[in-house]
């Protein structure tokens, strides 16, 4: 496949789409080496464990790492993300059978951080209205880039602007979506008899640091190659202006994030 630029699309809809981007074999490979990792490892189950989050496959299997890390997936990215990259974070999500809508949220919602970063989504099952597939906002995302209030509902951050349009993602393995940390997105119930997987690696620019990541980092791209490397300090990590502002930061999402969360779901059993 041709990759032309896409970060003007980006920039107007908040993501892009790419059709058979991966071959078989490496979705074949992707989805080997995910269940090769000891899946239940590190994993949050939500949604009475209809809908978990497994996490860490890069730092644990280097096959992943070398099929995220190449340079067709680098060359798309840098367009959109810079020509040096780090990853946050990643994770294989599955979706059982009856599980409901994840609402509509933006990630920095869930994560409150101030700037945006990029998810890479890559459907390991198709990914349908009925089995639990990706909406997002098709309105207005480039004249609204700002973290949205959302508000905790029934263990979901669940925006209070949902969008005014939008529009489904249909998705088969092979297929990848890049979007932005704010743009706005939620996943259909899945009414179907199967599971919906996908695996999700959300990155950075190398020059943007992130408090709630613990060293090591893997940096996927630098000067727009493919890099591939662990490292634990990078220029931003050591700047002193942000151990100061994200420690600070670090308290208040503790609070936000987890202690709020269960003092007023405890509140409201007890009223
Ligand atoms: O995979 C899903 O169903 C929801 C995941 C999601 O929206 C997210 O991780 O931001």
């Amino acid at each position: 496949m041709e990759i032309k630029s896409r970060r003007e699309e980006f920039e107007r809809q908040g993501y892009i789409f790419c059709k058979d981007f991966f071959s078989k074999d490496e979705i074949d490979n992707l989805w080997e080496n995910i269940k090769l990792s000891d899946i239940e490892e590190n994993t949050f189950r939500w949604d009475q464990n209809r809908l978990q989050f497994h996490t860490h496959f890069l730092n644990r299997n280097h096959k992943i790492r070398d099929l995220i890390a190449q340079s067709k997936v680098v060359d798309l990215l840098s367009q959109i993300v810079g020509a040096n990259i780090w990853v946050r974070f990643d994770q294989a999500i599955s979706k059982d059978p009856g599980a409901s809508m994840m609402p509509w949220h933006q990630d920095n919602g869930y994560t409150r951080l101030k700037h945006t970063y990029y998810q890479v989504w890559i459907p390991l099952t198709k990914m349908t209205l009925e089995n639990g597939g990706l909406l997002v906002q098709s309105d207005n995302y480039s004249a609204n880039q700002k973290i949205l209030p959302h508000k905790y509902v029934d263990g979901f951050f669940v925006c209070e602007k949902p969008p005014n349009k939008s529009l489904f993602i249909e998705a088969k393995p092979g297929d990848i979506a890049i979007f932005s940390s704010l743009l706005l997105h939620c996943t259909t119930p899945n009414t179907s008899n199967e599971s919906r997987w996908s695996y999700v690696v959300e990155c950075l620019p190398l020059n943007c640091f992130d408090p709630l990541v613990e060293p090591p980092y893997f940096v996927m791209a630098r000067d727009g190659k493919p890099y591939s490397k662990f490292v634990r300090f990078f220029p931003q990590r050591l700047n002193p202006i942000n151990v100061l502002k994200y420690g600070w930061f670090k308290l208040k999402n503790v609070w936000y994030c987890w202690l709020r969360p269960v003092v007023r779901h405890i509140l409201k059993i007890q009223s």
